[in-house]
């Protein structure tokens, strides 16, 4: 039986402000097989501001990992046909979930078996009845640690552009919602020309300057919605949603010649640097052909002189 919450006894709304915006509410999933149990889990969970997801059944977590895509995950240690370990050990199997963090909840009070529990994938174990105040401030603890390693992993450290992996997987993402919505969308590729001869001139440390000056401007000039990231060393590659092509090489050949202009400062010396871009619509194929096409399209630019777009 579970007391009726009290929203005076839970911790404080979650409101951490980063950059002036509050943040999204966690994703916290939910297993028990008790229906009592994570109804009033939910109860909890949403007074504390957190985005909850409760199954009972823990056929469904394959299905509640694919879609709810949670960051953190709270599970029953003794269910019906089956232990939160097994539970933990097909989620840590999958390697997006492979340090989400997992909190066991149970009544179980042998620590021998709660260290146990732990050492098979588990990375908290709260003992139930539980206290809400422990409950909402561990996942907070948590989650934040989650969301700081997992923003860390995503970008590139020089210019704190999105990194090759995760650019890619934005640009899947987006090209499933141009699937559901029948929106367009563009892929760039962009390079910068001659960029050897700027390290081999003015050194190393101005090179990775430029490639920082380089990150900047596109975000300055790009949508909110446009993703950037530095697909390689001194390559970038931009994701426009809902962007035709004609208007994708405009924005980018408006920043191309903008940023040609702009002079780079070595020491008591100045100079600027040229890039070329390829441009390509996605045409309802996979991400991989629409990179192909944006590759083909920088190669024609590249061959056309340089400081160019292509679609
Ligand atoms: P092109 O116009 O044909 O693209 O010529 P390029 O010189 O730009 O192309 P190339 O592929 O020959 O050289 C790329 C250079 O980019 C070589 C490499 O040292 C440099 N580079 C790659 N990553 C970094 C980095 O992080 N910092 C710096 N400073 N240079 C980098
Ligand atoms: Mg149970
Ligand atoms: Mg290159
Ligand atoms: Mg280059």
């Amino acid at each position: 039986f579970y007391p009726a919450v009290d929203p005076g006894q839970l911790i404080e709304k979650i409101e951490t402000y980063t950059h002036g915006n509050t943040v999204e509410p966690y994703r916290v999933l939910v297993l028990d097989d008790s229906r009592a149990q994570a109804k009033y889990m939910e109860t909890v969970l949403k007074k504390a501001g957190m985005n909850a997801h409760i199954i009972t059944d823990p056929m469904e977590i394959i299905h509640a990992l694919e879609s709810f895509s949670p960051e953190i995950i709270i599970l029953d240690m003794y269910m019906p046909g089956c232990t939160g370990m097994e539970i933990a050990r097909v989620i840590r199997q999958q390697d997006r979930f492979h340090s989400v963090p997992i909190i066991y909840l149970s009544a179980e009070e042998d620590v021998t078996k709660q260290l146990h529990a732990m050492s098979l994938g588990g990375d908290d174990f709260l003992t139930k009845p539980i206290d809400p105040k422990h409950l909402v401030s561990t996942i907070h603890n948590r989650g934040r640690r989650a969301r700081s390693l997992l923003a860390l992993m995503i970008r590139d450290s020089l210019t704190g552009l999105f990194n090759h992996t995760h650019t890619l997987h934005l640009l899947d993402q987006e090209i499933a919602k141009c699937r559901q919505k029948d929106q367009p969308l563009c892929f760039a590729m962009i390079d910068i020309d001659y960029f050897k001869k700027v390290n081999d001139t003015f050194g190393h440390p101005i090179g990775d300057r430029v490639l920082r000056s380089l990150s900047m401007f596109l975000k300055q000039r790009l949508r909110k919605t446009d993703h950037i990231g530095r697909y390689g060393g001194e390559e970038f590659a931009v994701i426009l949603p809902d962007t035709r092509e004609s208007d994708a090489r405009n924005v980018l050949n408006e920043i191309r010649e903008r940023f040609s202009e702009l002079l780079q400062p070595a020491g008591n010396r100045e100079f600027s640097v040229t890039f070329s871009c390829g441009v390509a619509a996605w045409k309802g194929d996979s991400s991989q052909a629409l990179c192909e096409r944006a590759d083909r399209a920088l190669y024609r630019s590249k061959e056309q002189g340089r400081n160019c777009v292509t679609a």
